[in-house]
């Protein structure tokens, strides 16, 4: 409490009282007002924000995205875990249906040079992807959900990720 407010209590408590007083009943809006005008604005994303974390675990704190066809998403990854980038990093995928996932995440597994996001026409299977994140990074992906219903997996495309279950599937429909 700043100082003359602790005076301006002991003042009125001195007095017996208060609880009815004017001026203390004016000083607290103020008082509202001028917290609320220096608190940061949330930012501020295009679309439904949805925020995922991941962590030394390897997994997704969400594992089911349901979405309208078209619908406009903001995919925020948060990265909680603490291993440097290079042994631990963390990204988040969305992807076309495709028969077979391998050959995807072999080409990504070798994209060292581009945060392990494949090029060529694997990276033609991509809708949206965020960066590659280290510890207490974060980033986020605004797209648009496919217009096709179906089922569109996601991943970490960090090489092993996929396969200890850092996946989960966004559900058009
Ligand atoms: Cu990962």
């Amino acid at each position: 409490m700043p100082r003359y407010l602790t005076y301006f209590a002991l003042t009125l408590a001195a007095l017996g009282g208060g609880c009815s007083n004017p001026a203390a009943t004016d000083t607290s809006p103020r008082d509202k007002a001028a917290a609320s005008a220096t608190t940061p604005a949330a930012t501020v994303h295009d679309g439904r924000s949805i925020e995922i974390t991941g962590n030394d675990t390897m997994k997704f704190s969400v594992t089911e995205i349901s979405a309208k066809p078209g619908e406009k998403l903001s995919v925020t990854l948060v990265n909680l875990g603490t291993t440097p980038k290079f042994s631990m990093g963390h990204n988040w995928v969305l992807v076309l249906p495709m028969p077979d996932v391998q050959p995807f995440l072999s080409a990504a597994a070798e994209a060292v040079t581009t945060d392990y996001v494949p090029k060529g026409t694997q990276k033609d299977r991509i809708l949206a992807a965020t960066k590659l994140l280290g510890p207490n990074e974060r980033d986020t992906v605004t797209f648009t959900a496919p217009t096709t219903p179906g089922r569109y997996d996601f991943f970490c495309t960090f090489p092993g990720h996929y396969q200890v279950g850092m996946r989960g599937v966004l559900i058009v429909g």
